[in-house]
C-alpha cells in the first residue's frame, strides 16, 4: 500500500472527532499534566508556517505525556477582544462579532488539519458573554479589594473600612496612592464622597486621573507595553500624553512578589530579566529642598544621596505640579514654548532620547547642606511619573546631567575621586567622596548609608524603594472589550453591579468606530442610562481577557465560578507553556499578577500560573526588496507598501502578491531604463543585487530574512504545505528545521527528506508486493538495540524539548532497521508508539493495521532496557606505530590484559614485530589497540 498521507489524515481526524479522542476530564486517578499554547488572536490573515511552530512542539509533548501515563489538559481557545480583532474589523467594515467568529472558523479549521490533540470541548473565547462574566467577576474582585502589606495579601474593603472607623489611616499598612492621614474620628465624620475618594486611593482597580498614552488614530488610551517607541505597537500611530480619569490596575501592589515569584519559575534567563527591569525596583532616597523665598517644598528621589555636594541644579519634569507656581514673569514664554514641544512625546521617547533640552524657571532651591542657591530647570528626561518627578543634578556623576550642565553651562563639581577604579564609569557607584564635607574620605557605598542616616535624623528625608512599573491603564476608549460591570451615581461615585446582572453584555451597535475621546459605547445613551445611575462608555483592555484564560480551560463551561474548586484542585497550574517572546512584559506580568490576586482569594491553589515557560523562536521569511513600475510612481519596495497612502496603495494592490516565496518579482514589466531609474533611488543597492532572470518578464532582486507577515507578501499558508505533503510531513519537517527555541528561515528545500523519510518508515511495514505484513519472529540483538538507542535519545530529547534531533533520531533508526530488513513487530509496532507524538495520523494508520481498534494516543511508551544497548561483540582496529594493520573482534566485556593478548596474536602484528616485544601496547576500550614497536623498516 502506498503513502498517501491526505487520505489517511483526513480519515483519522473524523474518527478522532468522533471518538472524542482528545476530550479530558479532572476526574481520574491519573497525574494531570498541563500544557498550554499561548492561545492566538484570530486575525483575518489566518495562520502562516510560522504561528504552528509552537503548537506542534507542545502537542508533541502532549502526546507524550499522555502515552507516559499523565492526564493531558491540553486546550486551544482565541483571545478575540481586543485592538486586533477590532482593528480587522473596521478596515474591512465588517462587524467585530461577525469577523471574529469567521476568523475563529478559519482558525480552528487550519489547526485541525494539523492534527492537533487540543480539547476542543473546552474551547474559551474571551468575546463571549459566558467567558466575560467571570473577566468582569475578578474585576468586581479588585475594586472591592486592597492590598495588606502586613500580611502581603489581598483583602476585603470592608476590612479597611472598619479597620480606618477603628485606627484611621494608621491603623493598616497598605499599598496606596492616598496623600495626607487621618484618625478614626476624622474617617468616622467624612462624608460619604470623602470616604469614597479615600478608598478609591486604596482599591486594586481604582479610578484616578493619569497622564496617559493617546493614541488619537486608535482613539484610545494605550497601557505602557503597547507603546513601542513612542508609536502603538498595533499600527504605529503616534502616542501622546495626556491626563484622563481612568480605571487603573494596582500592579505596583504586587511587584515584589511578582519579583520573588521569578526565582521559584522556569523561564528562560532573558525572559526573567526583561520581567526584572520592567519592574526596574530601585534602592534610593527621598529628599526635600527649601526652595528660595517659598514654603513648598521641592521632594526629589535620588538612588545617590551621597553625590549631595555635587548637585549644581535641580531639574522638574515638565508636567511637575509646581512649575506654575516656580515660573518667574521673566521665564514664563521661554517656559511655555518648552512645554508645547514636549507635549507631542511620549515617556519612553523621552526616556531614550540621547540630546538633552531644557529650560529655566527662573527660581532657586536651597542646598539643605551649603545653603548655596540652585537654580530650578524643567527637561524631558525627569520623567512625571518616576520617583516624584524631581532631581537633583549630578552632572560629575549622571551621564544625563552631565550633557545637561555642559548644555547649560552650569557648574560641574568633582566629588568622586575614582582614580583607584581604573576603567569606572561615571555612573558606577565606586570611589572615595571628596569636596563633600562630613563624606570626604568613605568609599561610595559607605557615603550613601552615613548620608541616609544623616538626612533621616535631620528629617529632610528618609530610604525609598522606587520602582520603574506603574499601574496599568484599564480603560479603553474603544467598543471591543468587556463593558465595566459599574455604574457612576450623581456624584460621580462608581458602584459596582451586584452579581446577579452579570454578565453586563456587549450591546450590539453599528457604528463602532472611536473617535472624539470617547468610546463608542459613549453614544448609546440609553444603554448608559439605568435607575442607578449612568455606566461606563469605556471598555477593558486586551489583557484583561487573557489574564486568567488557562484556569477557564479547568472547568469552561461552569456557570457558577470560574471555575470549579474541584477541577482547580486537579489541575493545579500550567505545567508547561509555551509562546512568543513579545509577551514579556504585558501578558506574562499581568497574569502573573492576577493570578496572585486569584490566590489571595483562595481561588487557585499555586502563586505562579506557570511552571515552565518556553519561547518558540519565529519562522522568518523571505523580504524581497523587490520594485514594482507603475507608471506614474516609478518604483516602490515591497517594504515601502506598508506606509502608502490607501489609494495609491489600491493601484499597487493589483499586483498584491507580486512576490513569490522565493522573492523573485512575478510579471513586473521592467526595463533597463526602470532599473537605472531604481538604482539612482536606491543606490544602496549593489549592482549584484539585481539580475535580469532568463526569462526576461521576471526580474529577480536580492531578499533578506525577517518577520513572515501579510504586509511583507512573504506569507506560506500551512494548508498549502499540508495539501502537497500531509500533515505529519509538515510537523515533521517544521520540527526538524532546528531547536523550537531559535529563528530560523522557512525553507522547503529540505522538506523532500522528510517525505522520503516517511515513505520509508511507512515501508518497513509492507512486503515488496505492497501488502501490510509484520512478523512475529523474535527480535536479533541487533534489532533490539536499535529500538532501544532510538527509545533513550527520543525519550531525552522530548523530556529536554529537543525536537529537532528527534526526527533525526528516527531517521537514523528507520535506516538501521531497513538494512537489517526487520519487519518484526516486537520492534515495529514500538516505532509506531514512538513516532505518534510526532507524526499522529501515520501512527494512528499503522497502529489499526497491526490489529488495535483504539487509538494509537492510549499506547504506552515503550520502556527502555538499557542492557540492550551494550553492545556485545567490539570491532577494535589494530594499530602498529599509528597505522591500521588489522582488526580484531573482542566480547565487549574482555579486559585490557585480555584485549592485549588477542592483539598481540594477530598473524599481521606478529609479522610486523619480526618476534621482537612490543615497546608498548595502548588500549582505549572500545575504541582501538595501538600497538608501539621499533621497527626494523621504519
Ligand atoms: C542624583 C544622582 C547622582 C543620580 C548620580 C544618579 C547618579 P534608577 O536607578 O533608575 O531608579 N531620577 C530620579 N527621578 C527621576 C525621574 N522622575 N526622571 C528621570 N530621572 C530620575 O535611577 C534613579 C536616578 O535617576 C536618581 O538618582 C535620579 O538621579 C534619577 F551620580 O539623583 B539620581
Amino acid at each position: 500500500m502506498e503513502y498517501a498521507p491526505r487520505e489517511i489524515e483526513l480519515k483519522w481526524q473524523a474518527w478522532w472527532r468522533e471518538q472524542r479522542v482528545y476530550a479530558v476530564t479532572h476526574q481520574s486517578d491519573k497525574p494531570k499534566y498541563y500544557v498550554l499554547d499561548m492561545f492566538p488572536y484570530p486575525s483575518g490573515a489566518g495562520l502562516h508556517v510560522g504561528h504552528p511552530l509552537g503548537y506542534i512542539a507542545s502537542d508533541i509533548l502532549s502526546r507524550y505525556k499522555r502515552l507516559n501515563g499523565f492526564n493531558v489538559l491540553h486546550p486551544m481557545g482565541f483571545d478575540a477582544f481586543g485592538l486586533p480583532a477590532e482593528q480587522y474589523a473596521i478596515e474591512n467594515g465588517i462587524h467585530p462579532a461577525v469577523s471574529t467568529a469567521e476568523n475563529i472558523q478559519g482558525y480552528k479549521k487550519q489547526l485541525d488539519n494539523l492534527g492537533f490533540c487540543y480539547d476542543w470541548s473546552r474551547e474559551v473565547q474571551t468575546c463571549d458573554p459566558k467567558y466575560y462574566r467571570w473577566t468582569q467577576w475578578i474585576f468586581l474582585q479588585m475594586f472591592n479589594h486592597w492590598y495588606d502589606r502586613a500580611a502581603d495579601r489581598a483583602r476585603p474593603v470592608e476590612a479597611l473600612v472598619s479597620a480606618f472607623a477603628q485606627g484611621g489611616s494608621e491603623a493598616v499598612q497598605a499599598v496606596h496612592s492616598f496623600e495626607g492621614q487621618f484618625t478614626a474620628s476624622e474617617w468616622q465624620g467624612m462624608s460619604e464622597a470623602a470616604q469614597y475618594d479615600v478608598l478609591m486611593n486604596y482599591r486594586l482597580m481604582y479610578r484616578k486621573v493619569g497622564y496617559v498614552n493617546w493614541c488619537d488614530a486608535l482613539g484610545t488610551v494605550l497601557a505602557n507595553d503597547e507603546v513601542v517607541n513612542g508609536v502603538s505597537e498595533r499600527g504605529g500611530f503616534p502616542v501622546e500624553i495626556r491626563p484622563m480619569l481612568q480605571w487603573s490596575m494596582r500592579i505596583s501592589a504586587y511587584v515584589d512578589r511578582l519579583l520573588q515569584g521569578l526565582e521559584h519559575v522556569d523561564f528562560p534567563d532573558a525572559l526573567k530579566q526583561m520581567q526584572r527591569n520592567w519592574i526596574g525596583r530601585s534602592e534610593g532616597a527621598q529628599l526635600f529642598f527649601q526652595l528660595e523665598g517659598r514654603t513648598e517644598q521641592l521632594e526629589i528621589y535620588t538612588t545617590r544621596p551621597d553625590t549631595i555636594f555635587g548637585a549644581t541644579f535641580m531639574v522638574l519634569a515638565p508636567e511637575h505640579d509646581l512649575v506654575e507656581l516656580l515660573v518667574t514673569p521673566e521665564q514664563r514664554t521661554e517656559i511655555d514654548q518648552y512645554l508645547k514641544g514636549v507635549k507631542s512625546r511620549t515617556e519612553r521617547e523621552r526616556q531614550i532620547e540621547k540630546a538633552v533640552s531644557g529650560a529655566f524657571t527662573g527660581a532657586y532651591a536651597l542646598h539643605p547642606f551649603t545653603g548655596n542657591r540652585i537654580p530650578v530647570y524643567i527637561a524631558e528626561y525627569v520623567l512625571k511619573g518616576y520617583g516624584s518627578g524631581a532631581i537633583m543634578g549630578v552632572p560629575s556623576d549622571d551621564e544625563r546631567d552631565q550633557r545637561f550642565a555642559e548644555k547649560f553651562n552650569l557648574p560641574i563639581v568633582q566629588i568622586v575621586d575614582k582614580s583607584m577604579y581604573p576603567g569606572a564609569g561615571i555612573e558606577d557607584k565606586v570611589g572615595v567622596l571628596i569636596n563633600s564635607d562630613f563624606l570626604n574620605g568613605l568609599e561610595a557605598p559607605e557615603a550613601i548609608q552615613a548620608m541616609l542616616n544623616r538626612i533621616e535624623n535631620l528629617g529632610i528625608g528618609r530610604r525609598k524603594v522606587q520602582y520603574k512599573l506603574r499601574d496599568a491603564n484599564y480603560s479603553r476608549q474603544r467598543y471591543w472589550g468587556e463593558p465595566f460591570p459599574i455604574v457612576y451615581d450623581a456624584q460621580g461615585m462608581a458602584h459596582a453591579l451586584p452579581e446577579s446582572e452579570l454578565p453586563l453584555e456587549l450591546p450590539e451597535i453599528s457604528d463602532f468606530k472611536p473617535g472624539g475621546g470617547k468610546g463608542p459605547l459613549a453614544k448609546l445613551t440609553d444603554w448608559l442610562r439605568t435607575p442607578n445611575g449612568i455606566r461606563d462608555a469605556d471598555t477593558m483592555p486586551g489583557f484583561a481577557g487573557s489574564s486568567w484564560y488557562f484556569v477557564r480551560y479547568m472547568d469552561p463551561h461552569n456557570d457558577h465560578a470560574l471555575a470549579s474548586p474541584e477541577a482547580i484542585r486537579y489541575w493545579q497550574d500550567v505545567d508547561f507553556y509555551i509562546g512568543g517572546a513579545e509577551h514579556a512584559v504585558g501578558h506574562l506580568l499581568y497574569s502573573r499578577m492576577w493570578h496572585k490576586f486569584l490566590f489571595d482569594l483562595d481561588i487557585v491553589p499555586t502563586e505562579e500560573p506557570f511552571k515552565k515557560l518556553v519561547n518558540q523562536g519565529m519562522i522568518q521569511g523571505n523580504i524581497a526588496n523587490a520594485m514594482l513600475h507603475i507608471p506614474t510612481k516609478t518604483f516602490i519596495s515591497a517594504e515601502l507598501v506598508d506606509g502608502y497612502p490607501a489609494q495609491e496603495l489600491a493601484e499597487i494592490l493589483v499586483h498584491a502578491d507580486f512576490v513569490t516565496e522565493y522573492g523573485d518579482l512575478k510579471n513586473a514589466n521592467l526595463t533597463e531604463q526602470g532599473i537605472q531609474q531604481f538604482k539612482s533611488w536606491r543606490p544602496d543597492y549593489h549592482e549584484s543585487a539585481f539580475r535580469l532572470a532568463e526569462n526576461s518578464d521576471k526580474f529577480y532582486l536580492r531578499s533578506e530574512i525577517g518577520k513572515m507577515s501579510k504586509s511583507k507578501y512573504n506569507v506560506v499558508n500551512p494548508d498549502d504545505i499540508v495539501a502537497q505533503y500531509g500533515a505529519d510531513c509538515f510537523r515533521m519537517y517544521e520540527m526538524f528545521l532546528g531547536p523550537v527555541e531559535m529563528s530560523k528561515p522557512w525553507d522547503t528545500k529540505g522538506i523532500s527528506g522528510v517525505t522520503g523519510f516517511l515513505r520509508k518508515f511507512w515501508g518497513m511495514y509492507f512486503n515488496d508486493n505492497g501488502v501490510f505484513d509484520i512478523t512475529d519472529e523474535e527480535p536479533t540483538k541487533d534489532e533490539l538495540r536499535v529500538l532501544h538507542t532510538c527509545i533513550k535519545k527520543v525519550t531525552d530529547d522530548i523530556e529536554r524539548f529537543s525536537m529537532n534531533t528527534c526526527v533525526s533520531h528516527f531517521m537514523i533508526a528507520t535506516n538501521e532497521l531497513r538494512r537489517l530488513r526487520c519487519r518484526k513487530r516486537a520492534i515495529l509496532q514500538q516505532f509506531i508508539v514512538l513516532i505518534a507524538p510526532f507524526a499522529p495520523h501515520l501512527a494512528e494508520e499503522l497502529w489499526h493495521l497491526t490489529g488495535h481498534n483504539t487509538t494509537v494516543c492510549d499506547a504506552l511508551w515503550p520502556a527502555l532496557n538499557e542492557e540492550l544497548l551494550k553492545e556485545d561483540q567490539i570491532n577494535y582496529p589494530v594499530s602498529i606505530n599509528g597505522k591500521l594493520r588489522a582488526t580484531l573482534e573482542l566480547p565487549a566485556a574482555a579486559t585490557e590484559s585480555e584485549a592485549i593478548a588477542a592483539a598481540l596474536a594477530l598473524a599481521p602484528v606478529q609479522k610486523w614485530l619480526e618476534g621482537k616485544p612490543p615497546k608498548k601496547v595502548i588500549f582505549v576500550k572500545g575504541r582501538m589497540i595501538n600497538v608501539v614497536a621499533d621497527l626494523t623498516g621504519e
